[in-house]
């Protein structure tokens, strides 16, 4: 586990990742030759991601089925809109290790590569769960259940190290209702212990990842199951277990609205040293009040990082019978999408500047440069921060071809640059490649501190 030292457990080096984030807003401007520097203030992106990059950093986030990546209005909307992903089904027990030591990515691998040659980051899900468990592993028990698990979580973190910014690495462990207790499975029928085991293994497999608790009906803060993993991270985090995260699932339906306190649960949870996540969002009828309260509660919350929506169109849904997701079944935003979209832009820059993220964070200000018939040049001036690593994407057909003023390393396909400091001063510059495509321009995907 690797924690910034004010976390008081150990390790100087902090997870986080994601920073402040500018992305270009004036496209039309930048079209121009000559320097024109756009402001790092509140500007009307016209897409979730960019927007949500726009308020401190955040991501805005899918749920993807490996599936669905050659439907063309999936992976249009998909490309467009998000800056996240995490796999909805592929990664689970029974897709990574269908036989006892036999391990299976494809599907997986898939979506990261999608994902991650779009600079879209990952959201690994999930390594330890008492569902979707491979029949070899639901007829074991004690202490070879317990070796088995942790394997699992080795393994399969260790595939993936480098790939997934955060795991869920335990998920749904707890109980309904109002005893506030674990849940009965197999894994918990191994010992209390084997959540934060969990952790620990996974922190050996990947320290770099942040390491999540999810689960759903955790929402309201009055309810049993709410305190209760509260008290279960409260005591994580005074010990030293390594948890860096906690997900809400937020899966809003009759049983479980969206609750008036839900800020409060956020904010709370926070406030243990712990980021928050909406992980899995829908809500019934999509009703976009509730939406855009929802992404209000998370702009409040310093340290919520993103909303993820578990899947893009009403007819990608697990209860798609509901209509609970932000685009109808061909493809057109809903007046929820609006709302969201509207609340994302409106909301404060910098995400709450009076809490800034632990380790510092930095922005960006991007200025267009000189434009020629097949090419153009852009710079970004960071500041904030003298170490530093910018992502900034283009949009395929359109390829970076040339760099400067920073250690440049690109995804394969020349449109994803990350970009680190390298001691030159805090001004880098790119050239693209326009490939036949005149009109996009370079969208900032983070920049992070350290
Ligand atoms: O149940 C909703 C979500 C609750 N939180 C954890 C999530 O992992 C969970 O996601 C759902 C997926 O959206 C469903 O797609 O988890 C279900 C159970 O793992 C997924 O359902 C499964 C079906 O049970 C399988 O029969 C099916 O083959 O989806 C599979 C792929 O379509």
């Amino acid at each position: 586990m690797i924690r910034s030292s004010t976390d008081g457990a150990r390790g100087p080096r902090p997870r986080y990742r994601t920073r402040l984030a500018l992305v270009i807003g004036a496209v039309g401007m930048l079209a121009t030759a000559g320097a024109i520097a756009l402001p790092n203030t509140a500007s009307a992106a016209s897409t979730l991601g960019a927007s949500a990059a726009e308020r401190g950093g955040r991501y805005f986030g899918t749920a993807v089925a490996a599936n669905k990546l050659n439907d063309s209005a999936y992976t249009t909307i998909l490309n467009r809109e998000f800056n996240q992903v995490t796999p909805e089904n592929e990664m689970k027990i029974d897709a990574t290790e269908p036989q006892r030591g036999q391990f299976s990515y494809g599907n997986a691998d898939r979506i990261v590569q999608h994902a991650r040659s779009r600079g879209m980051q990952v959201r690994g899900h999930t390594l330890a769960w008492h569902s979707q468990q491979p029949g070899w592993m639901q007829s074991l028990s004690g202490s070879t259940l317990r070796q088995a698990m942790l394997n699992h979580v080795t393994q399969v973190a260790t595939h993936f190290r480098g790939q997934v910014t955060w795991w869920d690495v335990v998920n749904e462990a707890y109980a309904d209702g109002s005893s506030g207790a674990r849940r009965d499975s197999n894994l918990q029928r191994t010992g209390n212990d084997w959540i934060e085991a969990a952790f620990r293994a996974a922190d050996a497999a990947d320290p770099n990842a942040q390491l999540c608790y999810n689960d759903y009906n955790i929402d309201n803060w009055n309810d049993a199951k709410t305190q209760a993993v509260y008290r279960m991270v409260q005591d994580f985090k005074q010990r030293g277990v390594p948890i860096d995260c906690v997900g809400l699932q937020s899966h809003f339906t009759g049983g479980s609205n969206y609750p008036s306190n839900y800020r409060t649960t956020l904010s709370s949870f926070a406030a243990l040293g712990v980021d928050v996540h909406i992980t899995e969002l829908d809500i019934r009828n999509a009703p976009a009040d509730a939406y855009r309260n929802v992404t209000n509660d998370c702009l409040a919350v310093a340290r919520c990082k993103g909303i993820t929506v578990w899947g893009i169109r009403d007819s990608d849904s697990w209860r798609s019978g509901e209509s609970p997701l932000l685009f109808n079944g061909s493809g057109q935003k809903k007046p929820a999408y609006d709302a969201v979209l509207t609340a994302l832009n409106n909301g404060n820059p910098g995400g709450n500047p009076t809490t800034p993220p632990p380790g510092g964070g930095c922005t960006t200000s991007t200025t267009a440069g000189t434009v020629w018939g097949d090419r153009y040049n852009t710079s970004v001036t960071v500041s904030g921060a003298s170490n530093w690593t910018v992502v900034v994407a283009v949009t395929a057909p359109q390829s970076i071809s040339t760099t400067w003023s920073g250690s440049a390393s690109l995804s394969s396909n020349n449109t994803v640059l990350t970009m680190r400091s390298n001691g030159s001063g805090n001004t880098f510059g790119f050239t693209t490649m326009m490939n036949g495509n005149s009109s996009a321009r370079p969208q900032v995907r983070s920049c992070t501190a350290g």
